[in-house]
């Protein structure tokens, strides 16, 4: 006759192996997450990649995340679950591309002349007063000749970009502008042609 007995080893891989094992499978699946990636660029016509630039992942107004753009303008964001967000951009880099181009740009702007729209508009109020008038042409043509060396507005304007991850990782470029630079002649340092 068989014993039925449970040989020790036995016992154990059944008591205490066993269930360990179990907990270690998936009760259900985990929840799929994204990513979210793109360039930074300076939006002049080469679209140039601006490095060493801040990218913050927002939601609900908090920071989620931080990266910085590598040398050619990359950033990434892994593990990003369903969501929308918000992609706000600061940057140290080195600003240009103001001059008498510009504040003759500016003048034509606010005497009707030739509107500027978009991103050009906004960072022609280097005053950072909400009007686009002489002062701000001033201000670029002072600041071209070095008579100042800094605007009220600070030197870079990015687009604020919403994101939607539904089910699948989002590819999302930004683009950005040095206030004063109305024409988008400025190519930052260290850059490459851009998407
Ligand atoms: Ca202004």
């Amino acid at each position: 006759m068989k014993s039925c007995f449970i040989p020790l080893h036995h016992f154990f891989l059944l008591t205490f192996l066993l269930p360990s094992a179990l907990c270690l499978l998936p009760s259900s699946s985990p929840a799929q997450t994204y990513s979210v990636s793109g360039t930074v660029n300076y939006a002049n016509v080469h679209h140039s990649t601006i490095d060493s630039t801040s990218v913050y992942l927002i939601q609900n107004d908090s920071i989620l995340a931080i990266d910085t753009t590598d040398d050619y303008g990359n950033y990434s964001f892994g593990n990003v679950s369903p969501g929308i967000y918000l992609l706000q951009v600061t940057s140290n880099q080195m600003a240009q591309g103001w001059g008498s181009t510009d504040a003759l740009a500016i003048l034509k702007h606010f005497v009707g002349l030739s509107l500027l729209t978009g991103m050009n508009l906004i960072v022609a109020d280097n005053s950072a007063d909400g009007f686009v008038n002489s002062i701000d042409a001033l201000h670029n043509a002072r600041r071209f000749v070095g008579q100042i060396n800094s605007f009220p507005s600070g030197d870079w304007y990015f687009e604020t970009v919403t994101v939607e991850i539904t089910n699948s990782s989002v590819i999302q470029h930004i683009r950005g502008l040095c206030f004063g630079d109305v024409n988008g002649s400025f190519v930052p340092l260290n850059s490459h042609p851009g998407k």
